[in-house]
């Protein structure tokens, strides 16, 4: 039984407990659960190695729990599951993955109607039931099918940074293979688009048969719906579709360039090429029948009377008549972060301590991290107080003792109250190096009142950076109702820096508003938003994020070294203060 399998199941049992109405048990197992997802070694190789002993090593598992998780290893079944299953057999998880509809609701919703699964609930919602139960009413059912409308649009797609392991591991696997040349991924996932469809692989060969039975023989391999010479096409067992394609040498770079798109991009091109006399297709770019260019990607932008084009631009927003006047911008490389400024610990939520973040961070080329444990509003993750706060400050100091080369700095991820205002003292805020803001709570306000909420805590001269500006949860929760234009705008005049949250899931600032902050010279920073040792990898996620925003490194604050960026942030401060007071 996988982590994943394990965690689900832990995490079904919550929600069973909440149903309950049980005050405390729900949040141990989703505890749990949560632990065990993040989890990089296999549970039952903990179980094997150490027993029950190995098992309640996991945050948040003790005695109880580490025996129910040993059943679950050894019989593959849990009774203590299957009995709060046979009470009330619905798909808990599946139900409540819809905004707005708890544990609760989907008790009530079996009780009443007999609801088990999101189908009967659309059904229910459709036919107008579900207003007429107690303590439901129209605007419920309302919000029930918008959210399951939600869901569908969303359903069929893949977040980036969940699937981006394994497809580069498919990759490499390939690229072993004898008689394979080269291999590239393609498609949305080389644009490093935020979500993805299908992942789509290019493969150069002289004998294809044996790399197409290797393909679809792989063991994550569910369905194979062809299998030919040239292209095959599985689903995998998670759900993705994987196509792979043989092409020639000579086409690489054209059925790259095809096969990478996007559509818009691609018909674009296409477009360019007609008007010059040529005609552009996946084997290469001909006059007539005469090949003129195909076997880079560079030759035939090139032969187009375009500079190259960086697969995250090519969404046809522009790139192309930017490409041929020269003026692309020169866009942050992968690798080019030197610091981190949203980190949690187990001062709060986070898993590890604040050694083990900066050992991690370390490993992973930074040179500092900020400290950014949530603060007093956010109770249920143990929020800092004032007096916290500075026990953690004196603490990092200790800590700064011990490194060369490496900072901590001392932060906060300060909740912005309803009224906008901040809820920890001004006073300890200006003992802090790093002040990020985030709206964590009262999402559900107008559009007027949200942006005016944020942008007075904007004006705060202490807030260095606005955290999750939009607050959304791909595939999961929309952003919260906010006029990112005027963010971005009041950003420039209070000197307001601008995160771009890496974590797959959240990524807060679409590309296009990326794309707009850099326009408006508003500076950015890209944070892992880490909540255990090992999420510092998401970076990269947040790298293509402000790639595809057209960002440059400039524009990231956090590719700087520690002191000229600690610089930028106090020169910020400076702008804020000074404003306050003229207005004054
Ligand atoms: P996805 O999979 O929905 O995340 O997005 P893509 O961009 O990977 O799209 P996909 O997998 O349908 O096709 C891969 C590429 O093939 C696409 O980016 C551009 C090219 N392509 C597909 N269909 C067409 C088409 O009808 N016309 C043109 N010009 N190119 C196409
Ligand atoms: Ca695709
Ligand atoms: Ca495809
Ligand atoms: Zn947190």
């Amino acid at each position: 039984m996988t982590n994943k399998e394990i965690a689900r199941i832990l995490y079904e049992i919550s929600l069973y407990l909440e149903m309950e109405g049980d005050p405390f048990r729900p949040r141990a197992y989703e505890k749990a659960a949560r632990a065990i997802e993040a989890a990089v070694e296999p549970v039952s190789e903990m179980y094997a190695r150490g027993g029950l002993k190995a098992l309640q090593q996991i945050p948040g598992v003790g005695r109880s729990m580490a025996e129910k998780i040993e059943e679950l290893l050894t019989t593959g079944r849990l009774r203590y599951y299957e009995e709060l299953k046979k009470k009330i057999p619905v798909d808990v998880i599946g139900l409540t993955s819809i905004e707005g509809v708890g544990s609760k609701m989907v008790k009530a919703l079996y009780e009443t109607l007999g609801i088990t699964s999101l189908d009967q609930l659309e059904a229910a919602a459709r036919a107008g039931k579900i207003r007429r139960l107690p303590h439901f009413g129209e605007k419920t059912e309302q919000k029930i099918l918008k959210g399951l409308q939600f869901l569908k649009q969303h359903a069929q797609r893949f977040l980036l940074g969940e699937i981006w392991p394994l497809v580069q591991d498919i990759a490499e696997r390939l690229r072993g293979l004898k008689d394979v040349q080269r291999v590239e991924i393609a498609g949305s996932i080389r644009r490093r688009k935020e979500t993805v469809g299908d992942a789509d692989l290019l493969v150069i060969s002289r004998r294809p048969a044996p790399i197409m039975e290797f393909f679809v023989s792989m063991p994550e391999v569910m369905h194979v719906y062809s299998h030919g010479e040239t292209r095959s096409s599985v689903r995998l067992h998670n759900g993705l579709d994987m196509d792979l394609r043989v092409v020639p040498e000579k086409s690489f770079g054209a059925a790259l360039n095809y096969f990478t798109g996007s559509k818009d991009h691609n018909v674009a091109l296409r477009r360019i090429a007609q008007e010059m006399g040529l005609k552009l297709n996946e084997y290469g770019l001909f006059r007539g029948t005469r090949f003129i260019a195909g076997r880079t990607e560079e030759e035939i932008y090139e032969a187009l009377g375009l500079s190259y084009i960086p697969p995250e631009l090519r969404e046809n927003r522009g790139e192309i008549e930017a490409a041929r006047e020269g003026r692309l911008p020169s866009l942050i490389p992968y690798g080019a972060l030197r610091g981190d400024l949203q980190v949690q610990t187990n001062w709060t939520d986070g898993a590890n301590s604040i050694e083990e973040m900066v050992e991690s961070a370390r490993a992973y080329g930074l040179q500092y991290i900020a400290i950014t444990d949530h603060t007093r509003d956010l109770a249920m993750t143990r929020g800092s107080d004032e007096k916290k706060l500075l026990d953690q400050m004196a603490a990092i100091d200790r800590l700064n003792r011990r490194w060369r080369g490496f900072r901590v700095l001392k932060g906060a991820e300060v909740n912005i109250r309803k009224d906008g205002s901040l809820d920890i003292d001004d006073a300890v805020l200006a003992k802090l190096d790093v002040v990020g803001i985030a709206v964590h709570t009262h999402f559900n306000m107008s559009r007027e009142e949200m942006t005016a909420r944020i942008v007075r805590a904007m004006r705060n001269p202490h807030a260095d950076i606005l955290f999750h500006p939009t607050g959304r949860v791909l595939q999961k929760r929309e952003p919260y109702d906010v006029d990112i234009e005027e963010i971005i705008k009041v950003a420039k005049e209070t000197g307001t820096v601008l995160e771009i949250d890496a974590f797959p899931e959240r990524l807060d600032l679409r590309d296009e508003h990326i794309r707009l902050a850099v326009q408006a010279g508003v500076k950015l920073v890209i944070d892992s938003d880490a909540h255990n040792r090992h999420h510092f990898s998401v970076l990269e996620y947040g790298i293509a994020q402000a790639r595809r925003g057209w960002a440059r490194a400039e524009d990231v604050l956090n590719t700087l070294p520690c002191q000229e960026f600690l610089r930028q942030l106090k020169d910020g401060r400076a702008t804020r203060r000074a404003r306050q007071r003229s207005k004054r």
